[in-house]
């Protein structure tokens, strides 16, 4: 059996977390992320039929049985992963049926999966139903996309417009748009089946006066897609209070994502 230290779902995550914790997206425990990992890629790491504990999870995620993912810990700091993540990360299956994670490694103080674990495998049905090829769900705190979330409307369309504007390429980046959920309580089944809802139409959804949910086929897309939101809104963070001479026109937009051939939200942009 091979170290699962050495593993690249393993090293994947502590990169990733430690940059997202540089980047001041997850203070403290803020912030969560699941990757759904293909069999091949665990096999050879993990004895596939020695399961540490066994967790209810709260929910039935019955079309997820079987699946396996690997998951940042509850209460645990993204700051730390880097360092021990066999205490701060866990990789689960899905049980039969659908009701439990069955712990196969990680977790090592007694942990378990992310409070937001709900929010993640519904979002990862949401998302495979849509695009069979999605793997990662990410949620994070990044600091100008949740100042925005005070000063702007929390409208899907004049949210994403406004980002579109911001730079250039936006509009290629996240055609699809940001959704939007009002503020409300997180780490419950309610946001969980909110996020998944939205999560069938856009790839980001950023939740009220809280956070974002990202996902994508790749954690460099997932990683990407919040990435260019955030330097949009530190983009309209740092001009919001200025006199605007000049603006990205909605026409422009509209060649844009012609030229790069991009399925795009039109009914965002006023045309
Ligand atoms: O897990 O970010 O939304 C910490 C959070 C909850
Ligand atoms: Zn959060």
């Amino acid at each position: 059996m091979n170290n699962i230290m050495d593993a690249p779902f393993v090293t994947e995550m502590r990169r990733t977390t430690a940059n997202m914790y540089r980047l001041g997206w997850d203070e403290r425990n803020g912030g969560n992320i699941s990757r759904l990992l293909d069999e091949n890629e665990v096999a050879g790491y993990l004895d596939m039929n020695q399961v540490l504990r066994e967790l209810p999870l709260g929910f039935e995620a019955k079309p997820l049985a079987g699946r396996l993912f690997i998951v940042t810990g509850s209460g645990k700091y993204f700051k730390n992963v880097e360092d021990d993540p066999e205490t701060n990360l866990g990789v689960i299956r899905v049980g039969a049926d659908g009701r439990t994670a069955q712990l196969l490694w990680g977790y090592q103080d007694g942990g378990r999966p992310t409070s937001e674990l709900p929010a993640h495998l519904m979002s990862h049905m949401a998302r495979l139903g849509v695009d069979p090829e999605n793997r990662v769900v990410m949620h994070c705190h990044p600091t100008h996309t949740l100042a925005m979330n005070f000063v702007h409307e929390l409208d899907e369309k004049k949210l994403t417009h406004t980002l579109w504007e911001m730079c250039t390429e936006c509009i290629v980046v996240f055609p699809d748009g940001v959704g939007v959920l009002p503020w409300m309580l997180c780490g419950t089944n309610e946001i969980g089946a909110a996020t998944a809802e939205k999560l069938k139409a856009f790839r980001l959804v950023v939740w009220g006066m809280h956070g974002i949910y990202g996902a994508g086929k790749t954690m460099d897309e997932t990683f990407g897609l919040i990435e260019t939101v955030e330097k949009a809104a530190q983009i309209y963070m740092l001009t919001a209070h200025l006199p605007r001479l000049n603006t990205i026109q909605d026409r422009e937009m509209k060649e844009l994502a012609e030229f790069f051939g991009v399925n795009y939200r039109k009914d965002f942009l006023n045309l």
